[in-house]
C-alpha cells in the first residue's frame, strides 16, 4: 500500500503491517510479532526503496564533484537535512547534524561542547532514568574536567521529582541532560518544564534532550521545547541503521570545536592551520551516511504522512490494552508510570522466571521481544532488580499481538511450574 492512499484512511493501522516485508517472516512457523521497537524499528519498502534507488541511480559522493551523479547525491542529502529540520521544527536546516546514532551525538556534545566549556566546580544534572549513552560520555567529561553529577530522582510511580530537580539548580549548573521518554520503563519525562526551569535559573545552561525514544512516536517540536540539543536515531524511527542526528540552537553550534576532523569539515588547510567549514558541515567530517540519510527522509515522509498525532494515539491504545490484559496474568509486575505518563514501552517481571528465559520461550512463540538492563543498569539497581521483560510498540503493532503475548507468558509459566 502507498503511503499516499493512507491520509484518507489514517487511523486504520492494521493494514500498515502491508508496507513492510519483514513482516512476512515466520519464526519457527508462526507469523512474526515484532515487539522490540525500542532497540530499532522495521523498515518499510519505500525507506529500503530510496536507498536502492541512490545504489541503483545516482550513487557518488557528496559535494566532491562537478558532475550529474555527484551534483544528484549532494541534493539529496542536503534535501535530508531540510527534512529532518521540518520534521522537529528546527529553526535552520543547518542546525542539523547527522551523526551515526544517538549515542555519537551524545559523545559529540560531551566531547565537543563538555570538554571545552566545563570546568572543577561545575554541575551536570542528569536523571537517574538516563540511558549509558548520556551517562557514560557525561562520566568521562566530568572526570576530564573537574564537574559534577547530579541525579534527578524517581519518584514511587517511575516519574522524575521535578521538586527535587528544582532544587539541584544552582549557580553552578551548566549541563541538564533528560530523557524525552524512559526506554526502560515508558516514562514520558515533561522535557519542556525542566528546560523551562533550567533557563529560568540561568538562560545559559545548556539543555539537552535525548529523543531517542520519543521522535519516533510523537511530535517533537524543538522550538517548543525550547532545548538547546535534541538527540535521536534513525533506526528507531523506521530508518536504516548507521544514521542518527543532533539538532542544536545556531549560536551554539558555532562556538563549539569540531567533534571529528578530516575532509569535507574543512574550509582551507594549509601545512600549518585549518579553518573549519560552515554549519552543519563542520561537524559531518569525511564521507557521510548519503544511502541513509535519503532512507531516513524516506521514513520521515512515511511517518509524517501517517501523522505524528495518530502514531501516538494508537501506541497509548495498544499501551492501555497490554496494561490490562497483561495485569490479568497472575505474578506480572509492571514497571514505571500509569498509562497517561507513559508511551508504549511495557517491563515487567514475571514471578520465578528470568527476563531472558522469557525472551527465549516467546521467540518460540514467534514474538520478539528484550530482556535485560535496557543500557539503563543504574536504573534497575536503584529497583533492586537484574533486568526487566520489555514489550515495545510501533505503528504496525496490533491488539491481537498483545493477545499473543499473553498467551505465551501463560505458556512461559506452565514451562516454568
Ligand atoms: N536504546 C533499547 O532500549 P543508539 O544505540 O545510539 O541508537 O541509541 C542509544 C539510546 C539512547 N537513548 C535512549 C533513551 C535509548 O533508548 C537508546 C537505545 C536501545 O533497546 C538499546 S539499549
Amino acid at each position: 500500500m502507498q503511503p499516499e492512499t493512507r491520509k484518507s484512511e489514517m487511523t486504520h493501522f492494521e493494514h500498515i503491517k502491508e508496507d513492510f516485508p519483514i513482516s512476512r517472516r515466520k519464526i519457527h512457523g508462526k507469523r512474526l510479532v515484532y515487539l522490540d521497537n525500542a532497540a530499532t524499528t522495521q523498515k518499510p519498502s519505500v525507506v529500503l526503496q530510496a536507498m536502492d534507488r541512490f545504489y541503483l541511480v545516482f550513487n557518488a559522493n557528496v559535494h566532491r564533484g562537478a558532475n550529474t551523479l555527484a551534483e544528484e547525491a549532494t541534493i539529496g542529502y542536503e534535501q535530508a537535512h531540510h527534512a529532518v529540520a521540518k520534521f522537529v521544527n528546527a529553526k535552520s536546516w543547518k542546525e542539523v547534524i547527522f551523526t551515526k546514532n544517538t549515542t555519537e551525538a551524545m559523545n559529540l556534545l560531551a566531547y565537543s561542547w563538555g570538554l571545552n566549556f566545563l570546568k572543577q566546580g561545575d554541575e551536570i544534572i542528569l536523571s537517574q532514568l538516563e540511558h549509558h549513552s548520556s551517562l557514560v560520555p557525561w562520566q568521562q567529561i566530568a572526570k576530564k574536567t573537574g564537574a559534577k553529577i547530579l541525579y534527578i530522582p524517581l519518584l514511587d510511580d517511575g516519574t522524575l521529582n521535578l521538586i527535587a530537580y528544582k532544587n539541584l539548580l544552582s549557580k553552578n549548573t551548566k549541563v541538564v541532560c533528560v530523557a524525552h521518554v524512559s526506554n526502560a520503563l515508558g516514562t514520558i519525562n515533561d522535557v519542556k518544564t525542566i528546560a523551562k526551569l533550567a533557563h529560568g535559573k540561568n538562560k545559559d545552561i545548556i539543555c539537552i534532550v535525548d529523543g531517542a525514544q520519543s521522535v519516533p512516536h510523537m511530535k517533537v517540536d524543538v522550538q517548543d521545547l525550547d532545548c538547546d540539543f535534541l538527540v535521536f536515531s534513525g533506526h528507531k524511527m523506521l530508518g536504516p541503521t548507521g544514521i542518527g542526528c543532533l539538532i542544536g540552537k545556531q549560536h551554539l553550534l558555532e562556538i563549539m570545536p569540531p567533534f571529528l576532523y578530516g575532509g569535507d569539515m574543512i574550509s582551507e588547510v594549509t601545512f600549518e592551520e585549518t579553518t573549519f567549514n560552515e554549519l552543519p558541515w563542520k561537524f559531518e567530517a569525511g564521507t557521510p551516511p548519503i544511502a541513509e540519510a535519503l532512507g531516513l527522509k524516506a521514513a520521515i515522509d512515511y511517518l509524517t504522512n501517517i501523522g505524528m498525532g495518530n502514531i501516538q494515539k494508537h501506541e497509548q491504545e495498544l499501551t492501555r490494552y497490554a496494561h490490562k490484559i497483561l495485569s490479568e496474568i497472575p505474578g506480572l509486575k509492571i514497571f514505571g508510570p500509569s498509562t497517561e505518563k507513559k508511551s508504549g514501552v511495557i517491563s515487567f517481571t514475571l514471578e520465578g522466571i528470568h527476563p531472558h528465559d522469557i525472551s527465549t520461550i516467546l521467540d518460540r512463540h514467534g514474538i520478539i521481544i528484550r530482556g535485560g538492563h535496557h543500557c539503563a543498569m543504574p536504573l534497575m539497581n536503584l529497583l533492586g532488580i537484574t533486568g526487566t521483560s520489555r514489550i515495545s510498540f510501533y505503528i504496525y503493532n496490533t491488539k491481537e499481538d498483545i493477545d499473543l503475548v499473553k498467551k505465551a507468558l501463560l505458556d512461559c509459566q506452565r514451562v516454568f511450574k
